[in-house]
């Protein structure tokens, strides 16, 4: 079968395979040598930058509403927020006081090194801070594209499907931190939390898991205790 379109025929597309490969090689190179200078950026001014990659709806914005308001007194903190449309994101940061700047995508699936260095250079980012990067909600494309973090975190709720890293495992094998949220869900949905777990290491053996539920808090206290164990003892105010 034709691995292009799928159709049975694969003839009429041969001529075109290596071009669409080259391009794609083309556009991640580029990403990836604009990803590595906003790591040299984000290094030079001791800024701990971490990229929340999530489906729509897992709760990555929630989350950053409840950490930036509980970690507020000990870092200082800066968000960069994906989406295709809207700013709601953005406002729901900016109400925690927050420093924020919006990219929106259009019909863009996921931020790329070169929407971030742009973001970065228009917020005049605080030396020795934290940056939260929010991508656009989407379990596949953000794998592909390193902005410069230094850690990534993928967020799965409990209403999405143990099943998930079996399904998308670039998503969680790049990542370094998995968060399973929505944990005050667990009575009413079949979820196994066990077995979301086991998969989720079956794609990545060293990943970090936490459990937690921004909703009623629990779990909430070891998601801090990470950033601490993360953040070099400089960057605390
Ligand atoms: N029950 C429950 N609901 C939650 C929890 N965390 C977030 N939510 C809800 O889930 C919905 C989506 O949360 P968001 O934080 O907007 O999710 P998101 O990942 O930022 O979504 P996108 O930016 O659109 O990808 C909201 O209605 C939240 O109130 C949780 O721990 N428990
Ligand atoms: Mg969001």
């Amino acid at each position: 079968m034709c691995a292009t379109c799928g159709c049975g025929d694969s003839s009429h597309h041969h001529k075109n395979e290596r071009k669409i490969v080259d391009v794609e090689k083309d556009v991640l190179y580029e990403n990836n040598l604009l990803a590595e200078r906003n790591r040299g950026y984000l290094e030079a001014k001791n800024i701990f930058a971490m990229n929340l990659v999530s489906s729509p709806g897992s709760g990555k914005t929630t989350l950053l509403e409840r950490t930036l308001t509980d970690l507020k007194e000990q870092y200082a903190f800066a968000v960069i927020e994906g989406d295709q449309q809207t700013t709601n994101d953005a406002d729901r940061i900016h109400a925690t006081g927050t420093k924020v700047t919006q990219i929106n995508t259009g019909k863009g699936c996921h931020l790329d090194a070169h929407m971030v260095l742009h973001a970065m250079q228009g917020m005049k980012l605080q030396d020795h801070s934290v940056l939260f990067i929010e991508n656009v909600g989407n379990l596949v494309c953000p794998a592909m594209f390193d902005l410069g973090e230094k850690e990534r975190i993928v967020i799965i709720s409990v209403t999405e499907g143990d099943d998930k890293p079996l399904k998308y495992p670039d998503m969680f094998n790049s990542s370094t931190l998995c968060i399973i949220n929505k944990t005050d869900l667990l009575p009413y949905v079949p979820f196994n939390i066990e077995k979301a777990k086991a998969n989720a290491r079956k794609v990545n053996p060293s990943l970090s898991i936490i459990e937690l539920s921004c909703t009623s808090g629990q779990g909430l206290n070891e998601w801090y205790d990470w950033i601490h164990s993360k953040v070099s003892a400089d960057i605390i105010v």
